[in-house]
């Protein structure tokens, strides 16, 4: 198994595909996603476009779907949610559909979704997610950074040294043989320089500071904790995980 980190949608070649492709926004996508899918969310439906969204959400009946609509970090007006994890609670996200659009997230999303295997990572599921690589073994996997706008993020690259940590320790082997490129062993490092504050690493990251300036500081708590729910959001047509 190789692994490959790019961070950002930008950066992701985009004239081939990886046996599997992990799509990773900590802040908040990825964690919104895992989050309503362990609340027993019937499906995540994600959506670069506002207006699309809508049109496709329209189709199902009002009582069976959530729309969660994020920019810039806030709520879009008329829309259910914004993209905190915390409003995923099992009694109002069990048994509907999530139609999601961010910033960023969901354009990480689309932007491997055809890859064979698509799924999406924080580090509130990470090891489900190694778990899957392990059993499965695909011989090349992308994990690909949502970033800020095309910029790089600290949050999504730990999460990429988070996986890898997790999958050379279970395959006991060398980082140079996991490794498929430089950035992956830069998010190791990053990784186990941070890996018992991660809160605090979100501190000094870019969108953590963005989230604090409105006051969002229980959904970066909630989002640094590690492996704490066994979900594994993994695309079953396009867009839909
Ligand atoms: O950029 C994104 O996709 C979002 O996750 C950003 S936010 O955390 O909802 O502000």
């Amino acid at each position: 198994m190789k692994v490959f980190v790019f961070h950002t949608p930008e950066s992701t070649p985009t004239k081939m595909v990886a046996d599997c492709a992990i799509a990773v926004d900590v802040l908040r996508a990825t964690s919104t996603i895992a989050t309503a899918l362990g609340s027993g969310a019937e499906a995540v439906q994600a959506f670069s476009d506002l207006d699309k969204l809508l049109a496709v959400s329209e189709t199902w009946a009002p009582e069976k779907r959530i729309r969660a609509g994020e920019r810039g970090g806030s709520q879009v007006e008329g829309f259910d949610f914004g993209n905190s994890p915390l409003d995923c609670t099992p009694e109002r996200v069990g048994g509907r559909r999530l139609f999601i659009s961010t910033t960023n997230g969901t354009r990480a999303l689309q932007c491997i979704e055809a890859a064979p295997t698509v799924l999406a990572a924080a580090l509130i599921n990470r090891r489900a997610v190694v778990q899957h690589l392990i059993q499965h073994q695909p011989e090349t996997v992308w994990i690909v950074g949502s970033g800020w706008e095309g910029s790089f993020s600290l949050e999504d690259t730990v999460c990429a040294g988070a996986i890898v940590d997790g999958l050379q320790i279970e395959l006991g082997c060398s980082l140079d043989d996991l490794a498929g490129n430089d950035e992956t062993i830069a998010a190791v490092s990053l990784y186990r320089q941070w890996q018992d504050d991660l809160l605090g690493l979100f501190h000094h990251a870019s969108h953590g500071k963005r989230l604090l300036r409105l006051n969002i500081i229980e959904d970066l708590k909630y989002c640094s904790q590690q492996d704490v729910l066994d979900v594994l959001p993994i695309q079953r047509e396009l867009g839909v995980l």
